[in-house]
């Protein structure tokens, strides 16, 4: 789901980076790549891989708009990537694939009560402070929004209702009025 963030700004991807989304993640050749066995990785040309979506964007960003150079702002922006990898990644993100894909991992209906709970709780945590801002850190875009953007778009597909956070819904469609934004269902072709 991180690629087509990334290639949001498509100057952020350069050519010579190769994703690997799909695929065994526990085969050897990819576990060469990533011991977690998880994708994304992103691949640069003399074979460094970068695997963790945050690292990835993080790595992207570097030198652009969506990643500020003021350091407190800066700051800002890690400290939200931290907050997506806590509270959305492995929360809003699990029930959306476990309810999407049933078949693969059985899912206690407890466990979705729990992710349903603290996603709420963080999905008001985000409603609030898009409430008094128009994006994540400051005024403009950044990777911060990139990050929480991905799954919390698309947190109905994981069982939230999304019709009382009303400064999420008018962030999301800040983000998609961009010139440059792709939708999550137009995958690029690889570079
Ligand atoms: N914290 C990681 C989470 C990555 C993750 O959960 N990847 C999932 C797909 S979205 C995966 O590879 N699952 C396969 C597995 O765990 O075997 C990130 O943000 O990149």
């Amino acid at each position: 789901m991180r690629r087509q963030l990334a290639r949001f700004e498509p100057r952020t991807a350069p050519d010579s980076h190769r994703f690997y989304l799909k695929g065994e993640t526990q085969e050897r050749w990819f576990l060469e790549k990533n011991p977690a066995g998880q994708i994304p990785v992103l691949e640069l040309s003399d074979g460094t891989c970068i695997p963790e979506s945050t690292a990835i964007l993080f790595f992207l960003a570097e030198g652009t708009h969506l990643l500020p150079a003021d350091k407190v702002e800066r700051t800002r922006v890690l400290q939200w990537l931290c907050f997506e990898q806590t509270n959305v990644d492995g929360v809003i993100s699990r029930a959306r694939f476990r309810r999407k894909f049933p078949g693969v991992v059985p899912t206690r209906p407890e466990e979705f009560d729990a992710w349903l709970r603290d996603g709420n709780r963080t999905l008001r945590m985000l409603d609030d402070h898009l409430r008094a801002q128009r994006f994540m850190v400051g005024s403009s875009l950044s990777i911060a929004d990139l990050a929480l953007y991905s799954y919390v778009h698309r947190a109905d597909e994981g069982g939230f209702d999304l019709s009382p956070f009303g400064g999420i819904r008018r962030w999301c469609d800040r983000i998609e009025g961009r010139p440059r934004h792709i939708a999550i269902e137009a995958v690029p072709p690889d570079p």
